[in-house]
């Protein structure tokens, strides 16, 4: 097979990208493409509605809001429901889980993909206009299409994952993914109402001297922890943490750095989420030429038994994590 890395310039839009990159998939019936462009069509969605999100109260108090009569629900509510129905429409989709959701959300049982999704991380950030993300990852089902969904199909490790990516809504809003073949990245233009190629066959650098952590927490943190942190002070490293974590993965996957969110008092395994988090970034920065570790194992190789379990996560530039993770052993 020709090496369809090269070749697309930027400036193409998406969908003539996922397109060309049909070949790429072993299993290529188009389902997956389609599951992407769901997914990129929901995303332009939300992101019309953060975008409008600072206008609420202002259009409440001037007494016209609700133009369909909807009551305003809490965005993250609204995302939930956004993707999960972007992800029925289609019958590829065979279960979503949710950070939304408790419990596993059948959807089509012929369909052939499990996606796992947080539909809009970041949630202390929501409120007050400073950048949030979307986190998705697709996986095959691994019992026959048509039989009941089980937890198999569902709690499969990150290595398992055939596409995974994340929305970004910044500056400008982004969809970045890999479908195991380097990691793209898209710019959305609102006025046209299409993402672009804007950053092709990205790679993280495989150095840094940026970290990312809630230093708040520091007084809780493990021993090699606080020593790796020590280490990135000692060396003058600049400390630059949202708190919003697709966009301090975002920045560092450009920048070189590394993102931690590691086990403290109050959370033993940390707070992120294996399965919609984490999983996800991990697929995308391995695939970026990064690393991404829960400190004493690689996290693509954790074996899922919850679904809304938490792993601790340090995640980026290879020779920062393999650094960091120097510290446990
Ligand atoms: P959420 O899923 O409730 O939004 O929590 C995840 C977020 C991440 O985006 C961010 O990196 C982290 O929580 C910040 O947590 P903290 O405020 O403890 O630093
Ligand atoms: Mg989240």
């Amino acid at each position: 097979m020709e090496d369809s890395r090269i070749a697309i310039p930027i400036g193409t839009t998406l969908d003539r990208f996922i397109k060309s990159k049909e070949e790429e998939f072993q299993y290529a019936t188009g389902e997956l493409s389609q599951l992407l462009r769901d997914i990129a069509l929901a995303g332009k969605v939300v992101n019309r509605e953060i975008n409008k999100a600072g206008l609420i109260n202002i259009v409440g108090a001037i007494g016209t809001q609700n133009v369909q009569g909807e009551e305003q629900q809490k965005l993250d509510v609204l995302a939930n429901i956004r993707f999960t129905r972007a992800l029925t429409k289609g019958g590829e989709a065979c279960a979503v889980i949710s950070e939304e959701d408790d419990e596993i959300v059948d959807l089509n049982n012929d369909g052939k993909y499990v996606i796992a999704i947080d539909p809009l991380d970041g949630s202390s950030n929501i409120d007050v206009n400073v950048s949030i993300g979307t986190i998705f990852s697709i996986y095959r089902r691994v019992t026959p299409a048509g039989s009941p969904i089980q937890d198999i199909d569902v709690l499969q490790k990150g290595e398992e994952q055939v596409a995974a990516g994340y929305l970004l809504y910044g500056s400008s809003t982004m969809l970045v993914y890999t479908t195991g073949h380097g990691v793209n990245g898209f710019t959305y233009e609102p006025s046209l109402g299409e993402y672009f190629l804007s950053h092709a066959d990205m790679s993280v650098p495989e150095d840094g001297n940026i970290y990312s952590v809630n230093e708040g927490s520091f007084k809780s943190f493990q021993e090699p922890v606080k020593a790796y942190i020590e280490y990135c002070k000692d060396n003058r490293y600049s400390g630059r943490y949202i708190g919003s974590l697709v966009a301090d993965f975002h920045r560092n996957l450009l920048k070189g750095g590394i993102y931690i969110y590691p086990a403290t008092a109050k959370d033993k395994n940390g707070k992120l989420r294996l399965m919609y988090e984490c999983n996800a970034l991990a697929f995308i920065v391995e695939q970026a030429g990064g690393l991404a570790s829960t400190g004493k194992e690689r996290i693509l190789s954790v074996q899922p038994t919850e679904l809304h379990q938490r792993v601790p996560l340090f995640i980026g530039s290879k020779k920062m994590v393999e650094k960091a993770i120097s510290y446990f052993s």
